[in-house]
């Protein structure tokens, strides 16, 4: 068993497994080198040679004890045919969505189109280097996906005001990713993924009235769906302000919080094992505060199943050096 399934599913708390979220990206000047020379995101998340080594980089500088796969959650509406771009600086820029399109899409064409992602996740969990640890494939929640399949950019940039209006084109993306979503889950873990991570960042942009509809029961579909596949799956519902009632309905196998949540509050409330919750920023102070900050989430879950992480993605500007030091930390605790 792999340190994150002792912690998953054996409940085990004498270890503390660490993995960050975004460790594949822009702070590693090995990935920046990659990137410079291939401008167009999709198609580098669509190259498994290239995004096999990236989702690799990580593990070669840190003993981190798990590898995330290098893609995006937008890969999915891309592999909808909605247009997809990343904007230097501005972020994700999305096409017109065409639901008549999409019905008529079949799941042999949806597959094919994002096959290099699931050949990639075969090469990294084959790697020598991802012995003995996970290999962690992901997808958006339906709800962050909906988001930005309607809003067709960043919510952190506007959410357009009508956005709620069209509910059923609301109930019809919401159906349709439910489909999709499954199929995209099923093939990373037919091929190598032994973990999902369900990222739901815009989770908290609903107030508690809307959560059921719009992630309580579609998260809860999927979570079922992964559970069937003999996988555990951790929830990321970013934001939320009740992390106690999400668990309860959603019943994911691990929960990911995020920085803004209050570490105590939940090792009274939760039962299930927990992940991350520091603050991204304390990685840009210096190693006095992050020895501070990074001793207090483990002691305050040192007789609870936890893994190690962030409260959110680590930031581009980030020191390498900042997090050798976070690692190594971690493993001597
Ligand atoms: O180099 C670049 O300009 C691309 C930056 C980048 C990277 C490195 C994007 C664009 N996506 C990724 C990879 C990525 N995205 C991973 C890879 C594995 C790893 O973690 O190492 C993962 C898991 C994601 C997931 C993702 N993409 C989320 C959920 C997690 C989160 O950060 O909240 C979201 C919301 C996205 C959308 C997205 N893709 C890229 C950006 C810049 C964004 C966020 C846009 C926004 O702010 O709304």
């Amino acid at each position: 068993m792999t340190p994150l399934h002792k912690v998953l599913i054996n409940k085990d708390t004498t270890i503390n497994p660490i993995w960050i979220m975004r460790q594949a990206g822009r702070y590693l000047p090995e990935f920046r080198e990659i990137r410079k020379k291939n401008t167009d995101f999709i198609k580098l998340c669509l190259n498994e040679k290239l995004s096999s080594e990236i989702t690799l980089q990580p593990l070669k500088r840190f003993d981190f004890d798990a590898a995330i796969i290098f893609s995006d959650i937008l890969m999915l509406p891309y592999a909808l045919d909605q247009k997809v771009e990343f904007k230097k600086n501005f972020g994700p820029l999305l096409g017109d969505l065409n639901l008549n399109e999409i019905s008529k899409l079949n799941e042999n064409d949806f597959i094919k189109k994002l096959s290099p992602v699931y050949k990639a996740i075969n090469l990294v969990s084959k790697n020598n280097l991802t012995k003995n640890k996970s290999t962690i494939g992901f997808v958006g929640a339906p709800w962050t996906l909906l988001v930005y399949m309607i809003n067709k950019q960043s919510p952190k940039v506007k959410l357009k005001d009508n956005f709620y209006q069209d509910k059923s084109l609301i109930n019809k993306i919401l159906s349709t990713l439910d489909k999709f979503l499954k199929i995209h889950i099923k093939n990373q873990v037919e091929n190598g993924a032994e973990i999902i991570q369900i990222f739901d960042s815009w989770a908290g942009l609903l107030n508690e009235e809307n959560l059921p509809n719009y992630v309580y029961n579609p998260t809860l579909t999927l979570v079922d769906y992964v559970k069937t596949l003999n996988v555990p799956v951790i929830c990321f519902p970013r934001g939320v302000k009740n992390y106690k009632n999400y668990c309860d309905i959603v019943k994911p196998d691990g929960i990911c919080i995020d920085y803004e949540t209050d570490p105590n509050k939940i090792l009274k409330e939760i039962k299930i094992p927990v992940q991350g919750g520091m603050d991204p920023k304390i990685l840009l102070t210096d190693k006095e505060i992050l020895k501070k900050e990074t001793k207090k989430y483990l002691d305050i879950f040192k007789d609870h199943p936890y893994i190690f992480n962030l409260g959110h993605g680590v930031l581009p500007e980030t020191d390498p050096n900042m997090m050798d030091y976070l690692v190594k930390m971690v493993k001597d605790y």
